[in-house]
């Protein structure tokens, strides 16, 4: 006896789901030999139109979703159709009318043959559509339809996603898809809006707040304040964030969430519900397989493609001050009963005549540094414990590149310290970041900015070398151990000191942090550091 096949759940089954969930179930067009996988025994709750050319499919779907106020189905034939669909998707656009657009591709496994009828598709149709969805994975094109009806909602225009023939056969991701199956969007907070969160938030037997970047202002802080100690509820930063969300030091702040998966699940595992403000629900580092958790997710932000992206039941963009702040004064205390158990923070003990190690680094200004400085992040190796030991207590306390790319804290401090010169500024620093952007030390000296610039100087790429170690293997980079960055520092013009010694460091702190908001000129403090600790962003 032959086992039966398993029924696997189909890229064009979740595509069709999708469909349904918004309402598009009735597809314009004017099909091709790469549509008819998607096509063939299309099921009876879908109504397919047929119209002669694509000028007319787009010109009815037009029409139709102009009537309805909701978005239309367009399916059109790789690079013939959407060729002859420009200038109709170009009025719609114009006419402001929300289009999910489905191109259909040659099949993904010989595309870069260039077999007959492949289409170069992604700017066949100039700037006129609102966006252009590629899947990097037949996995991903659900996801991508989701994607496209909301931002053809967002900027009432024609949202196209490209998809191979191949793709529809292939089996679906048992995921949530990176796209919210509803999005509410208000200029100013809702009160249907901010009703139906208070809703889900009382009915949560353990809510919880993640807070991103987009959160840090004086009046978010405050709403979000408020609504953690009405709900008594643990609150914490996302991953990777570039800004802090909420007063680090507040005794409901949890501490930075994981990025990778299975530690976020587990983080998140005492929670039956998620309000994440500010910030995508969630960005990740390191790629694992699973879910990001099994809780509900809320996302409110201002930011229309962090909500694009969110695998999310609901996303509500809104400003987040006025949301934040009315949900709060809506919400009933519960009885407050949390402990945050007490975060391990890194251990530091002075090793005098030792090595300095960047940890000791960091728990010296930890003990010094004011509590409204600005702390400007570029040390790859030692995030983490910088934000264990350096918690924003003020708005703008906390400042990173958002995408990773080094080069910025160096200008980002000057430029921070310009607009806000009487406010203390520290950038701290991993050596080899300083050097994608050390010129920007002579802006400051010459133009008398105050910043500090505290360089863990451990003469490498130290992330890399660990990087390349847990993937197994040797790195071909070398150390850099003879530059100087006092050195560079010094030929640019900025004050410098070079430190080696743990009571070098705390009488240079014990100086520098008495007048940190007075000073009239950068220094560069380039502090030498072993290499250790291990990496688990
Ligand atoms: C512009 C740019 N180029 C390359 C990288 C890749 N990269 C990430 S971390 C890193 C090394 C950083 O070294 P350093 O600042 O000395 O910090 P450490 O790892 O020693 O703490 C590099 C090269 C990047 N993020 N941005
Ligand atoms: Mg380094």
């Amino acid at each position: 006896m032959t086992a039966p096949t398993p029924v696997t759940r189909t890229v064009r089954d979740a595509a069709f789901d999708v469909l349904r969930l918004h309402g598009l179930t009735t597809l314009f067009s004017n099909p091709g030999s790469t549509e008819v996988s998607l096509l063939a025994d299309l099921p009876e709750d879908l109504d397919f139109v047929l119209a002669l050319h694509e000028g007319s499919v787009v010109g009815a779907a037009t029409g139709w979703a102009l009537a309805r106020d909701e978005p239309a189905l367009v399916l059109l034939h790789t690079t013939a159709g959407l060729g002859n669909a420009v200038g109709a998707l170009a009025t719609s656009r114009v006419n402001r009318a929300p289009l999910v657009v489905l191109v259909g591709q040659q099949d993904r496994r010989h595309l870069a043959q260039q077999p007959f009828l492949a289409g170069r598709l992604e700017g066949l149709a100039g700037e006129y559509p609102v966006r252009v969805e590629t899947p990097v994975r037949a996995q991903d094109v659900p996801g991508a339809i989701g994607r496209a009806v909301h931002a053809a909602r967002e900027a009432r225009g024609p949202a196209l996603v490209l998809v191979p023939m191949d793709d529809w056969a292939q089996p679906a991701d048992d995921l949530p898809i990176p796209a919210p199956a509803t999005v509410r969007r208000s200029a100013t907070a809702d009160p249907r809006d901010i009703a139906e969160v208070a809703d889900l938030l009382s009915g949560a037997a353990a809510p919880v707040l993640v807070v991103g970047a987009g959160a840090d202002g004086t009046d978010t802080w405050a709403a979000l304040t408020t609504l953690a100690e009405r709900l008594d509820c643990p609150v914490w930063q996302e991953p990777f964030g570039a800004r802090a969300g909420f007063p680090q030091d507040h005794r409901l702040f949890a501490g930075h969430l994981p990025a990778d998966r299975p530690r976020l699940r587990s983080t998140l595992a005492p929670h039956d519900l998620v309000l994440c403000v500010g910030a995508p629900f969630l960005r990740q580092y390191p790629y694992t397989p699973g879910k990001l958790t099994d809780a509900q997710v809320v996302v409110v932000t201002d930011d229309p493609a962090e909500a694009h992206h969110s695998p999310v039941e609901l996303a509500v963009i809104t400003p987040l001050a006025d949301f934040c702040g009315r949900l709060a004064r809506g919400t009933p205390p519960r009885e407050p009963k949390r402990t945050i158990p007490p975060r391990p923070t890194p251990r530091h003990t002075p090793s005098p005549g030792g090595p300095l190690t960047p940890v000791q680094v960091l728990a010296a200004l930890a003990d010094r540094l004011p509590a409204d400085t600005v702390v400007v992040e570029e040390t790859p190796s030692s995030r983490p414990d910088l934000h264990a030991l350096l918690p924003a207590r003020a708005p703008l306390g906390f400042l990173s590149a958002a995408m990773g790319g080094l080069g910025f804290a160096l200008p980002a401090a000057v430029g921070v310290r310009m607009a806000q010169p009487r406010r203390p500024v520290v950038a701290v620093v991993g050596d080899g970041s300083s050097l994608y952007q050390i010129q920007a030390l002579w802006t400051a000296a010459h133009y008398g900015v105050g910043a500090v610039f505290v360089v863990l100087a451990n003469g490498r790429y130290a992330v890399m070398d660990k990087l390349a170690g847990q993937h197994g293997g040797k790195p071909p980079w070398p150390a850099f151990e003879e530059v100087s960055i006092a050195g560079l520092a010094e030929s640019l013009g900025c004050p410098t000191r070079r430190i080696t010694e743990y009571a070098d460091l705390c009488a240079a702190l014990d100086t520098l942090c008495a007048d940190l908001a007075d000073r009239a000129e950068p220094l560069v403090l380039e502090v030498c550091v072993t290499a250790d600790g291990e990496f688990r962003p």
